[in-house]
């Protein structure tokens, strides 16, 4: 195992952690910070020990094929694998890391502040604050619907959704949740969570509908035409996982011929690209995947990454080793 290995970040990290790579390793940089295409990838990865993509790299298995007898890591810089081909780095023995756990906090909060946002309608009450049209308050005025009180399905009940139930049973939501295993007594007491046997299942029974499951085969178009005709007319779709799980089109379809009344996405099925039928609702909050941007979150994926090379290059096993693609 190489004492200095050479470590190829494929974006920009906060500038502590590149402060901290560059005393520890070799480090190769895309001064650009643009999303490095098909052929800029093929060349790092022809030349590095360590590759560290993000989100925005789709490493498939063409490239993983591809790259040299040298590169004996993937650290992704992130939670989320499905931009990687697990299954073709297992076969050329080259391991998967992530970054687990410190950007859960992070996100379940972005997902509270999308419930919240859309039943209340906040970005509908600012755009109108700023267009100067807000002819002072009225008894009718932007009136929204209260989260207190109604039922939060979680689809997906890992790290993060078990942080957006425990936030949302402090505002008074009751959760409800789909996991292919059921949570432990235990866990689900604590969360005062009630478990359903299928999506479909949960869908039909709750007012707000929180996807926080990872992007797999099974969970790619989760919510199709078929799925959000099961969502009640009056309930709502959050989104902070990944954009693929959900059929854009069938949701637009959704939205605008009252099939659900909301919906709040910090992801889309081809970032940057947003549907332009999403664009011209009304009862949408768009955000531009910023469910982990947080200062402290940033330099704590960038630890997790580093500590993952180091303790790969002293021989041991990563501790956030990918073992499946889930
Ligand atoms: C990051 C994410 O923005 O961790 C994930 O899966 O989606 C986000 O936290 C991204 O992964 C960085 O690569």
């Amino acid at each position: 195992l190489p004492h200095r290995p050479k470590v190829a970040v494929t974006r920009r990290l906060p500038q502590a952690v590149e402060t901290r790579m560059a005393e520890l390793f070799e480090v190769t940089l895309n001064h650009e910070d643009i999303a490095l295409d098909r052929e800029q990838l093929a060349a790092l990865m022809a030349d590095c020990d360590v590759l560290v993509p993000t989100v925005t790299d789709e490493i498939d298995a063409g490239l993983i094929g591809g790259a040299s007898e040298r590169l004996k890591l993937i650290a992704n810089f992130g939670a989320g694998i499905d931009h990687l081909d697990v299954g073709a780095a297992r076969a050329r023995g080259i391991p998967v890391t992530n970054t687990p756990g410190v950007l859960t906090d992070d996100t379940a909060d972005m997902v509270m502040a999308l419930i919240l946002s859309v039943p209340r309608r906040l970005a509908e009450g600012e755009k109108l604050v700023r267009s100067g049209e807000w002819r002072g308050w009225s008894p009718t005025g932007m009136l929204g619907h209260r989260v207190s009180g109604k039922r939060l399905g979680i689809v997906g009940m890992g790290r993060i959704g078990q942080a957006v139930a425990a936030r949302a049973r402090a505002f008074g939501m009751a959760v409800h949740y789909h996991n292919r295993r059921r949570l432990p007594k235990a866990v689900e007491g604590a969360l005062e969570a009630t478990w359903w046997p299928s999506v479909d299942d949960l869908l039909a029974r709750v007012d707000v509908i929180s996807l926080n499951c990872p992007e797999t085969p099974e969970t790619h178009h989760l919510m199709n035409a078929e799925r959000l005709k099961r969502m009640a007319p009056h309930a709502y779709l959050i989104n902070a996982s990944r954009g693929t799980l959900v059929d854009e089109a069938a949701l637009v379809n959704a939205l605008t011929h009252g099939g659900i009344a909301g919906a709040g996405l910090d992801v889309f099925e081809e970032e940057p690209r947003i549907h332009p039928g999403l664009l011209a609702l009304p009862n949408v909050v768009l955000l531009p995947h910023m469910g982990s941007a947080t200062f402290e979150g940033r330099q704590a994926m960038g630890e997790k990454v580093i500590a993952n090379i180091r303790i790969w290059a002293d021989g041991h096993r990563p501790p956030d080793q990918v073992l499946s693609e889930y």
